[in-house]
């Protein structure tokens, strides 16, 4: 947590470079001429935009604060079973279902995008939710111009693929791609009712 501290004088720091803001009036644009006071060698002066400029100890301890806040907030969100990890790439459901494009309509607005395994980790990320819910998941995949070529949704071609068995097997008739709750994918038609899985 940020220390009263520190906060308090942030806060006035912001107040006084401010006073529009304090008055509860619009900034209009943010003053990132405080870029130009960066000094040349800028060797233990650390500078936040509109702030006055913080030594390193103080910029590292409000990085400590945040990593551990983040930390938390991550604990909870695995906690409740919202969020899976691999290779930095961060997965997440709400436990709710939606058709592909409502998937699709969902992640982005969260500032994401649908789940989109690259390799077996990221597949394992995905799975651990399909597994959890009991729910097959769209991803990030659908079949191009070629009948029975997928591709990821920007028209990149696919470098790992986990097809079931004979799977695909809809020749143009099943667009999308659902995962089942052992990992391995199925094209499917897009209207299914699948769990959401966003990446972000
Ligand atoms: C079968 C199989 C799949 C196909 C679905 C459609 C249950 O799996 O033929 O390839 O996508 O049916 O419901
Ligand atoms: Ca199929």
């Amino acid at each position: 947590m940020l220390s009263p501290r520190l906060f308090h004088k942030i806060l006035g720091v912001a107040f006084l470079l401010f006073p529009c803001c304090a008055q509860g009036k619009p900034a209009g644009s943010f003053p990132l001429s405080s870029f130009a006071q960066l000094p040349e060698d800028g060797i233990d002066q650390g500078f936040i935009p509109g702030f006055l400029p913080m030594v390193d100890n103080e910029v590292e301890d409000v990085i400590r604060q945040l990593e551990h806040r983040i930390s938390r907030l991550e604990g909870v969100l695995h906690l409740e079973k919202m969020i899976t990890e691999s290779g930095g790439k961060i997965f997440a459901t709400n436990g709710k279902r939606a058709d592909f494009h409502a998937t699709m309509k969902k992640c982005k607005e969260a500032g994401g995008s649908i789940a989109t395994p690259r390799n077996p980790g990221e597949n394992d990320a995905i799975l651990y939710f399909v597994k959890s819910f009991n729910t097959y998941a769209y991803l990030g995949i659908k079949e191009s111009l070629i009948p029975s070529k997928f591709q990821f949704l920007d028209g990149t071609q696919l470098t790992y693929t986990n097809w079931y068995l004979h799977e695909p097997s809809g020749k143009g008739e099943e667009e999308c791609v659902e995962m089942y709750t052992d990992g391995t994918w199925n094209d499917r038609k897009c209207n299914q009712n699948h769990l959401i899985v966003c990446q972000f």
